[in-house]
């Protein structure tokens, strides 16, 4: 999804509206997907259509490089950048028949950085039920290769940071409003029987090889 540049499309959904059933709804789907998102991604190329110096940019260029953004649109590159990119990732990070213990290359990391599953399952649900109000909890490599759970408020990335994503959830209340109403613990319970730790393994390995490449271009300066 790098490689999109504006206008932006929403991205597909990589399964149906109730392939994540019962953990998470079909109507929050539904709404999270087609109106949420999608909103987004419309927002976006409003706010970016008479700023052509944009547009030949991927969304993940313009979330690093946030200054890059002249300041009047920089608050909308930020949110609805955010919003449009963080959903995507969110969307491809859980899956059907998914969730249990992390495996392959995800299963090493979180064993080596975080001292087992466990661990790592607790801090990031700690993060996760613990940021006020609306946000994202993330489990990111920052350029050092160290690995950190962290929280953003509203739609910023980790990207912004310098920080490769690995993992996020989205913990606005519109992802869990309709089915757990104010219950985001028991969100956060359920959403673990659907992450993708293959997808986590392979962002684990692409985020090595975007370490190597910015190491490279740091070097080339
Ligand atoms: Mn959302």
């Amino acid at each position: 999804m790098s490689h999109h540049a504006a206008p932006f499309e929403l991205a597909p959904l990589p399964y149906s509206f109730d392939a994540l059933e019962p953990h998470i709804d079909r109507q929050t789907m539904i709404v999270h997907y087609g109106k949420h998102h999608q909103a987004y991604v419309t927002n976006l190329n409003k706010a970016i259509e008479g700023v052509p110096e944009l547009h030949g940019l991927g969304l993940e260029d313009l979330l690093r490089d946030l200054y890059r953004a002249p300041a009047g649109v920089r608050n909308a590159v930020r949110n609805y950048g955010g919003g449009t990119w963080n959903h995507t990732f969110f969307w491809e990070g859980m899956g059907p028949r998914k969730g249990g213990e992390p495996t392959g290359l995800a299963a090493d990391v979180v064993r080596s950085a975080f001292g087992g599953f466990a661990t790592f399952q607790s801090k990031f649900t700690q993060v996760a039920t613990g940021h006020f109000g609306s946000g994202w909890a993330w489990w990111v490599r920052t350029p050092e290769g160290r690995h950190e759970i962290v929280s953003t408020p509203n739609q910023d990335n980790p990207l912004t940071d310098g920080k490769f994503p690995i993992l996020g959830l989205d913990v606005w209340e519109h992802a869990y409003y309709l089915k757990y109403q104010n219950r985001r613990a028991d969100y956060v319970a359920a959403w673990w029987n659907v992450v993708d730790w293959e997808t986590v393994s392979r962002r684990l390995v692409a985020a090595e090889a975007r370490k190597t490449e910015t190491a490279a271009a740091t070097a080339a300066r």
